[in-house]
């Protein structure tokens, strides 16, 4: 079997475990996260990037739950994507490692959750999907940014893909006029506390200001946390793994033929 036909095997694999997407990457050619990769599986030679499409409508929604609910299957079916084409790969003799989609994550300062072992915007880029928009995220030619992303790194030798050409993002700008709070001023800039202080509203943070107003005695402001709706809130985020309280300028993004914002 030639490297293209195993190629075409592994990309078929990954479609038939639920990718939406499947590319290809030379890890030489994702040089910014060498050090990771090679920690992750030293003789690795290449990453098999993946995406799952969200329901444009679920995102969309004004009921947050929906979009939340779309967000839990959508990572479950690009993690098990992954996870199969893993299991391919490690079939035909060749070690694979799939490495999350977003969690578990570093959690150690530096990074302090802040940094992906792999980006996964990038790699989408660089895997062929399409290119960086004004939002900072992955817009893909068949789904705008309404896409998950994750992948697998193996010591097989695939063919990479080729760049996207064309520019996808259209530079409508609504994703940067959709932001409740600001948090971005194009050209992929992004204000990270803003955009985290909206997206982890009743998760991690909020957890944080718990513990520290209990370590420092606030016992008034701790009532009131504990009789309002976060408390109830931040339960069903650890229960479900779920944590996200804005999905704007994914949503927004009208750069899908499919679902195009004119018909939401
Ligand atoms: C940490 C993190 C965050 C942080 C920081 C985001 C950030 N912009 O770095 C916070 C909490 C703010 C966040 C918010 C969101 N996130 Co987030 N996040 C991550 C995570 C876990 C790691 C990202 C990372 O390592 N960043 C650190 C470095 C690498 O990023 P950076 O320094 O900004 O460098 C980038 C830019 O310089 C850019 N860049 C380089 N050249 C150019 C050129 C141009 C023209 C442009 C525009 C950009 C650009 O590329 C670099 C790397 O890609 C990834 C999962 C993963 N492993 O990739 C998900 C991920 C990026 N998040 C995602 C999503 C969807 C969101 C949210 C919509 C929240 C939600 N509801 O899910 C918002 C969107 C905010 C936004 N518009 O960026 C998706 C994006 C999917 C996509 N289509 O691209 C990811 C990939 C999760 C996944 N597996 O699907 N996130
Ligand atoms: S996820 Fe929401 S708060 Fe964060 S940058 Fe996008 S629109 Fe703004
Ligand atoms: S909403 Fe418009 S400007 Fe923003 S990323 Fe999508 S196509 Fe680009």
């Amino acid at each position: 079997m030639t490297r293209e036909e195993f190629k075409q095997e592994v990309k078929d694999v990954a479609l038939e475990q639920g990718a939406d997407l499947v590319g290809i990457v030379s890890a030489r050619d994702l040089s910014e996260h060498e050090e990771e990769i090679v920690r992750i599986l030293p003789s690795a030679k290449s990453v098999v990037v993946v995406a799952a499409k969200h329901s444009l409508a679920a995102i969309r929604s004004e009921t947050n739950q929906m979009a939340q609910f779309d967000t839990i299957h959508t990572y479950g079916q690009v993690e098990k994507a992954a996870h199969g084409t893993a299991r391919f790969l490690e079939s035909r003799g060749a070690p694979a490692v799939a490495v999350p989609a977003f969690i578990p994550l570093d959690m150690a300062a530096p990074k302090k959750g802040m940094r992906g072992e792999i980006c996964w915007r990038r790699a989408g880029v660089r895997a062929g999907f399409g290119s960086y928009g004004e939002n900072g995220l992955l817009v893909t030619r068949e789904f705008g940014s309404a896409v998950r992303v994750s992948g697998v790194v193996t010591t097989a030798e695939l063919p990479g893909d080729p760049l996207a050409e064309e520019d996808v993002c259209d530079h409508c700008m609504r994703c940067v006029e959709a932001c409740p709070v600001g948090a971005l001023a194009g050209e992929g800039k992004i204000n990270k506390k803003l955009c985290g202080d909206i997206i982890f509203k009743h998760g991690f943070r909020y957890f944080q200001q718990l513990i520290e107003g209990i370590a420092e005695g606030e016992y008034a402001q701790m009532r009131e946390i504990l009789e309002g709706e976060g408390l109830r809130d931040m339960w069903q985020t650890f229960m479900t793994g779920n944590y996200y309280y804005c999905f704007k300028c994914q949503a927004q993004c009208p750069a899908s033929a499919l679902y195009p914002v004119e018909n939401a």
